[in-house]
């Protein structure tokens, strides 16, 4: 495996990070997680966009423009031969001393492009569908870390799969900061009620596969709605699955020991599962 390292191709033993580096002493950077399907980066114009917004929210001058770090991208894809691959571009702060002050960081910030392989869940749970909780870690307030941030400070994620994980579940729903549903640990959660296609509106990453389902249902004339989901709502929805580029999308079945519907994977969640399977042979960057 080659990583990409600050311009450079080095194997994974030598693809290393100063303990001085930000990204590492405070989660000060950014990150994508990323896919290609037989060698086509699906969205990563949008997923490149996204970065920057965070490098810009977070103050990191990135070394790259965008299409040097989209042909990155597709150079490191090239190099490790993979047609079907995770991408996971993160940056970092850079090196600095031992206080949090980013302007001692001398460092020029880092860029790293690792491509491999990821199965978040077991394959069965996309065809009979997933069971999740919600979880007491409420999602960060926007106003103290916005969760549009895709930064490299991950924990407030990481304490809520915990709490998943002690309950024996694998996913699970955290609220926002008023109580409404927000999102999951790492994906985007949809619920469908008599045919409308609803999303939460706030306290969530704007993510680039719920973007996409939101288009695509669009294009189908299939009503959408991105507002304020309370979990009463998602208790007694017709539908329910989640979406995420490592998850793609993943019906749920039971919430909190609700049964959802009928139980089974819903038949407009069936139907996005294969519109979006289609979409990501089309659109995105070639190689
Ligand atoms: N919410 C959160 C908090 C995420 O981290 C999503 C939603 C879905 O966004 P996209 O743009 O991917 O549709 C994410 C993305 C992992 C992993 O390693 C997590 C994500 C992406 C890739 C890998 O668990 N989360």
């Amino acid at each position: 495996m080659k990583i990409y390292l600050n311009g450079k191709f080095v194997s994974k033993k030598e693809a290393a990070v100063s303990v001085f580096d930000h990204g590492f002493l405070y989660g000060d950077g950014a990150f994508e997680g990323i896919r290609s399907y037989k060698s086509l980066v699906f969205k990563l114009k949008e997923h490149v966009n996204r970065l920057y917004e965070t490098a810009h929210t977070l103050m990191i001058n990135l070394p790259l423009t965008k299409k040097q770090m989209i042909k990155a991208v597709v150079d490191t894809l090239k190099t490790n031969n993979l047609r079907d691959a995770y991408i996971r571009v993160i940056v970092t702060r850079g090196e600095g001393d031992l206080g949090l002050d980013p302007k001692k960081c001398f460092g020029r910030p880092g860029v790293i492009i690792i491509a491999d392989k990821i199965t978040l869940y077991p394959k069965e749970l996309y065809n009979k569908g997933m069971e999740i909780i919600t979880v007491p870690t409420v999602r960060n307030c926007p106003e103290a870390l916005n969760p549009r941030l895709k930064s490299l400070n991950y924990l407030n994620n990481i304490l809520a799969k915990i709490e998943a994980g002690n309950s024996g579940y694998n996913e699970a729903i955290m609220l926002d900061h008023q109580g409404y549903v927000a999102e999951c640990t790492g994906d985007n959660i949809f619920i469908v009620k008599d045919g409308i296609l609803s999303t939460p509106s706030q306290g969530r990453l704007k993510g680039i596969t719920r973007d996409t389902v939101l288009a695509l249902a669009a294009k189908t004339k299939i009503k959408t709605e991105e507002r304020l989901i309370t979990r009463h709502e998602v208790y007694t929805a017709d539908e329910c699955f989640l979406t995420g580029t490592a998850a793609e999308i993943i019906p749920v079945v039971k919430v909190d020991g609700r049964v959802i519907g009928n139980g089974q994977p819903g038949a407009l969640t069936k139907k996005m599962i294969k519109m979006f399977k289609t979409e990501t042979t089309k659109d995105g960057v070639k190689y």
